[in-house]
């Protein structure tokens, strides 16, 4: 019997779809501004890759996650929860949900641990995680979608794990990084690949 595994799974982009939400609730707010498709986004941050379309595009951006039902709404992205779930359940596992919220705070927060509640149900609330630096977290392996995850901690002792999404999946890695392409891919074989 070896030690536990214990896995931090990201929530945004990951678990929930906050490009297919956002880019919803962008068009219905703002029908007769430019958007960029799923297709055309490059580079993890949304309101950046908006101000380079054009410089007021940023703050409308921002507007949407901003807004109150915005984090609450999003859809689950495919297999996800059922992944999750499958995993608490695996012996000698450990899950936890590891997400940064916004410094809005009024509705972000509350709504992730809603969100958790409402898809992967209340005794989950336990293994929420909200950090603004997830590189403090210790875990074994972090599956996210944003390449480069930084903070004080310069050595994190995760494995992070790229998740594809629409802003990523162009990107070259490094020959060490690992990707996951969707929770389709085989995520069981990456977590026996951590086990002792
Ligand atoms: N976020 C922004 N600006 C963007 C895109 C996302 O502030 O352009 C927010 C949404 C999430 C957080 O709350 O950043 C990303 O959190 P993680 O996926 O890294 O946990």
């Amino acid at each position: 019997a070896g030690k536990r595994l214990r896995v931090l799974v990201d929530m945004d982009g990951v678990l929930a779809d906050f490009e297919g939400g956002f880019l919803k609730k962008y068009r219905a707010r703002y029908p007769d501004e430019p958007f960029i498709t799923l297709e055309d986004r490059r580079g993890f941050w949304v309101s950046l890759q908006y101000g380079q379309l054009r410089s007021d595009l940023c703050e409308k951006a921002i507007s949407i996650w901003e807004s109150k039902s915005f984090f609450i709404d999003l859809d689950p992205l495919p297999g996800g929860v059922e992944a999750v779930k499958e995993m608490a359940r695996m012996d000698d596992t450990d899950v936890f949900i590891c997400t940064s919220p916004i410094k809005h705070y009024k509705h972000c927060p509350y709504e992730k641990y809603a969100w958790v509640e409402k898809h992967l149900g209340c005794d989950f609330l336990e293994q929420v995680i909200l950090t603004r630096d997830k590189t403090l977290i210790a875990g074994d392996l972090l599956i996210d979608d944003k390449p480069d995850i930084q903070g004080v901690e310069s050595t994190p002792v995760w494995e992070h794990i790229l998740f594809t999404a629409c802003h990523n999946k162009h990107l070259s890695i490094g020959a060490s990084q690992r990707r996951l392409l969707s929770w389709s891919d085989d995520w069981r074989g990456i977590l026996d690949s951590k086990r002792k």
